[in-house]
């Protein structure tokens, strides 16, 4: 069930809007990979994915309520890590429960435990969760 979450700036909602494509190319992946790693340093970093989380949080929350209700996300509504990731099941996202799903998926994406995220990492867990 978890998934390493990182859409494109412009997807909808990162946390429940994965990369939800088998297909998707490698290329894909490491302009995304780019996208999030802000400092160019090559790794991500969980501030470095909450700061995408955030933005993408406020591009999708139209009404400014703090919460994405199911007609913010459209068609997303309907996938299960709508409701898997609606913890309190109010029927809409609050950023804290936003952030809660990127951190679990982050510590589970980072293998080695050191904090960060190497392209390797995002790759191999995109991979074993396509
Ligand atoms: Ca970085
Ligand atoms: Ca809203
Ligand atoms: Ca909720
Ligand atoms: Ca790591």
């Amino acid at each position: 069930m978890k998934r390493i979450l990182f859409g494109t700036v412009t997807s909808a909602l990162l946390a429940i809007a994965p990369l939800t494509s088998a297909t998707a190319e490698t290329s894909d992946l490491e302009i995304i990979f780019s996208e999030v790693d802000q400092d160019g340093n090559e790794v991500l970093d969980l501030g470095e994915v909450l700061v995408i989380t955030i933005e993408q949080f406020n591009q999708t929350d139209g009404d400014n309520d703090n919460l994405l209700g199911k007609l913010e996300v459209g068609d997303l509504a309907s996938d299960p890590e709508y409701s898997d990731n609606d913890s309190n099941k109010d029927g809409a996202l609050s950023i804290e429960e936003v952030i809660e799903e990127k951190i679990t998926d982050f510590k589970a994406s980072d293998t080695d435990g050191n904090g960060s995220l190497t392209f390797e990492e995002v790759k191999k867990s995109y991979e074993s969760n396509p």
